[in-house]
């Protein structure tokens, strides 16, 4: 069984089951980790060092007098999700120097995160290290059991990669004592401002077979919407702003009907609910995580899987709120959007689950690092002007500028979302496949091979540059049928599907291609799935971008960077040109290997810099451009319409993911048509 994050209960209450084997060996995916490997994950723990948070551990240590370092409580946090990408990143094999030197760099985190520990199980630098600082009195900012949680996954990962129980010893010490402080009736009755303990305390559950884990997760999710942080009572203030919602204490879980408030807490308790459900069969609840992740879903969430729109409280917005150059689109909330929306693939079996995962990982998040993996961006908008203002508000004590910039940065001052993208990719094996009685279920296509429901496969595509995926299944049961399902994502219309060169009769149901049959070891499945460019229109109620169009192909969302487009044109002044049929070109040398698109636009020559941006919409009656076929209300005349005549011109596209990795510059995602 190879390493990986949810290892289930004997008992648990899912549909699916993750891969009890999974590994990626080539292709799109392989070239990220490795980066992330010998880059991101390498360098972490001079970042944790440049930035202080190593000093706070070992001031904590020993030389409390050296006082806190960095602007934020939740500092610690950095260090524990370090030392769980790194920890999955052991796992994950190899050897040589590099994982030696790995191997000492996680022993040496560990050991200086156990030295901090109290001598009472309490851990968290900020607390420790400020002579003023009462535990459990700062719920809503403290962000103490937030940096317990992350504690406790690091521990956890840890154990599973390394076989040592040392840091976990660590984890259920500070466990034990959350457990003793928090509950009815106990010392605090309240949860923390930030979730993220509830899907640690049940994978510490799952690790120790301890049940007071799990009920202590149950209580959290329980507590929380029943207005414990929102009155003040938690920390003695009665400030009115952010209001209950912003930490979901507006209403409990299992009764909500809309995501709210900011995203990445939003998104982490519901991940941790949904692994409570898995584990206890809460049938309320799995049905409330379900409607909650529709209304995500369905009116809360960018093309490139992006959530959390609003800069403002780094929160949802209304339904359709999702303007492009405003978009916050937090690396950290795409992930736990794929945490949860993994999650709730596993308890369902429902595909459209790992079609949004899918979706999210190829654009929103894979944006969040540079191609070098050295520098990072935080926030990923779907538009950035020419002249573009990064909102520097230094006011904001969380916003620096260059966290929320629309460039990427070697670190940040608010450096949650840098080891939050390498434990994902460390992982990434084990959200592709999982199993269940009747046989294996492929979520994600990348090279590889993959053990799960009593069978194994191995995989060879280079997808998302090619549609053909070729399945080998190397082990299923002998005497039986077994069922090998493929999902057809949500955009291929017309796929292709062969057993050893023979088209199959079977059509895929609810996104998944079920293949049910007796195989022989080597027998070979080839998916093809169409990679057309395909030209994506928004919702109407997107105001943001009606009447615009966005390029995609296969899962990527495609953007154009000013860089990519023939001198003297402006993204700003650009249209599509009806009927333009966008066409795709592999270019190797470009970006680390992309396909590009290339579209026919217009050149919009009424777009002219004036004084006042508006035009008079005449009687509002619609009337049609006799040269471009387009309804017109802007209250010039026909003759001088054709005098503007848009002028042709080509504009070439990259995958979303790849922008910002070269001088800055506009980009748009959603094109004008
Ligand atoms: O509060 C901790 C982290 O900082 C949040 O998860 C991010 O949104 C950032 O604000
Ligand atoms: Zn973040």
């Amino acid at each position: 069984m190879s390493a990986g994050p949810i290892r289930l209960s004997q008992g648990a209450h899912t549909a699916l089951r993750p891969a009890t084997t999974a590994r990626i060996t080539g292709g799109f995916w392989a070239a990220r980790r490795r980066v992330n490997a010998e880059v991101s994950v390498v360098q972490g723990p001079n970042r944790l060092e440049e930035a202080g948070n190593l000093a706070n551990l070992r001031a904590a240590a020993g030389a409390p007098e050296a006082g806190f370092t960095g602007d934020f409580p939740f500092q610690d946090s950095d260090v524990h999700k370090w030392l769980e990408a790194a920890s999955w990143q052991l796992a994950d094999g190899g050897e040589g120097p590099g994982h030696d030197t790995l191997a000492r760099q996680v022993e040496r985190l560990a050991a200086l995160v156990s030295a901090a520990q109290a001598e009472d199980g309490y851990l968290q630098t900020y607390h420790q290290l400020r002579p003023d600082s009462q535990r459990w009195t700062e719920l809503r900012w403290g962000h103490e059991l937030y940096c317990a949680g992350h504690l406790l996954q690091a521990a956890v990962a840890h154990r599973r990669a390394t076989g040592e129980r040392g840091l976990l010893h660590v984890a259920a010490r500070f466990a034990d004592l959350i457990d003793a402080v928090f509950g009815p009736g106990k010392d605090v009755d309240a949860v923390c401002g930030h979730p993220g303990i509830e899907t640690a305390l049940v994978e510490l559950y799952r690790e120790t077979g301890e049940r007071r884990y799990l009920d202590l997760a149950g209580y959290f999710v329980d507590r929380r919407g029943q207005g414990s942080l929102g009155d003040g009572a938690a920390d003695g203030t009665a400030d009115p702003r952010p209001g209950a919602p912003y930490w979901q204490d507006h209403v409990r879980v299992r009764d909500a009907t809309a995501v709210a408030g900011h995203a990445v807490r939003q998104l982490y308790l519901l991940a941790g609910a949904a692994d409570l459900a898995a584990e206890t069969g809460d049938t309320g609840l799995r049905e409330a995580l379900v409607r909650l992740w529709e209304d995500m879903a369905a009116t809360k969430t960018y093309l490139t899987g992006g959530v959390g729109a609003r800069h403002d409280l780094e929160s949802f917005g209304d339904a359709y709120e999702l303007p492009p150059d405003q978009a916050y689109a937090e690396t950290c909330a795409a992930i736990a959007s794929i945490q949860f929306g993994w999650r709730m693939a596993l308890l369902t079996g429902d595909a459209r689950y790992s079609d949004l995962v899918e979706r999210t990982l190829f654009n929103g998040f894979a944006s969040g690092v540079a191609l070098d993996g050295e520098r990072w961006l935080s926030v990923n908008p779907l538009q950035v002007r020419e002249r573009h203002d990064d909102h520097d508000d230094h006011d904001d004590p969380k916003d620096t500028g260059n966290d929320r910039a629309a460039r990427r940065t070697p670190w940040f001052r608010c450096a949650c979302c840098p080891p939050n993208v390498m434990r994902l990719l460390a992982s990434l094996p084990h959200y592709m496949a999982s199993g269940d009685a009747e046989g294996l279920q492929l979520h994600q296509y990348a090279s590889g091979s993959y053990a799960a429901g009593g069978g194994a496969v191995r995989v060879g595509t280079g997808y998302p540059w090619e549609g053909r995926i070729a399945v080998v299944v190397d082990e299923a049961p002998k005497e039986a049928d077994w069922t090998l399902s493929l999902r057809i994502p949500h955009w291929a219309e017309r796929y292709e599907a062969t057993v050893g060169g023979e088209p199959v009769a079977e059509r895929a149901q609810d996104g998944w291609l079920r293949l049910r049959r007796r195989w022989r070891p080597g027998e070979t499945v080839v998916l093809s799935l169409p990679l057309c460019p395909r030209l994506t229109r928004p919702d109407p109620r997107v105001d943001a971008v009606r009447g615009c169009v966005a390029i995609e192909r296969g899962p990527l969302v495609y953007c154009l960077e000013q860089q990519d487009q023939p001198a003297g044109l402006r993204l700003d002044d650009i249209a599509l040109a009806p009927g333009t049929a966008p066409s795709p070109e592999h270019r190797p040398e470009l970006l680390g290997g992309v396909t590009v698109i290339t579209a026919r636009a217009l050149r919009r020559t009424g777009s002219r810099d004036g004084w006042w941006p508006y035009r008079d919409g005449g009687s509002g009656e619609p009337r049609t451009d006799p040269g471009e076929g387009t309804a017109g209300t802007d209250g010039t005349s026909t003759a001088a319409r054709r005098a503007e005549a848009p002028e042709p011109a080509p504009v070439t596209a990259i995958p979303y993911y790849a922008w910002a990795n070269r001088e800055d510059g506009a980009m748009r995602v959603w094109i004008p048509v």
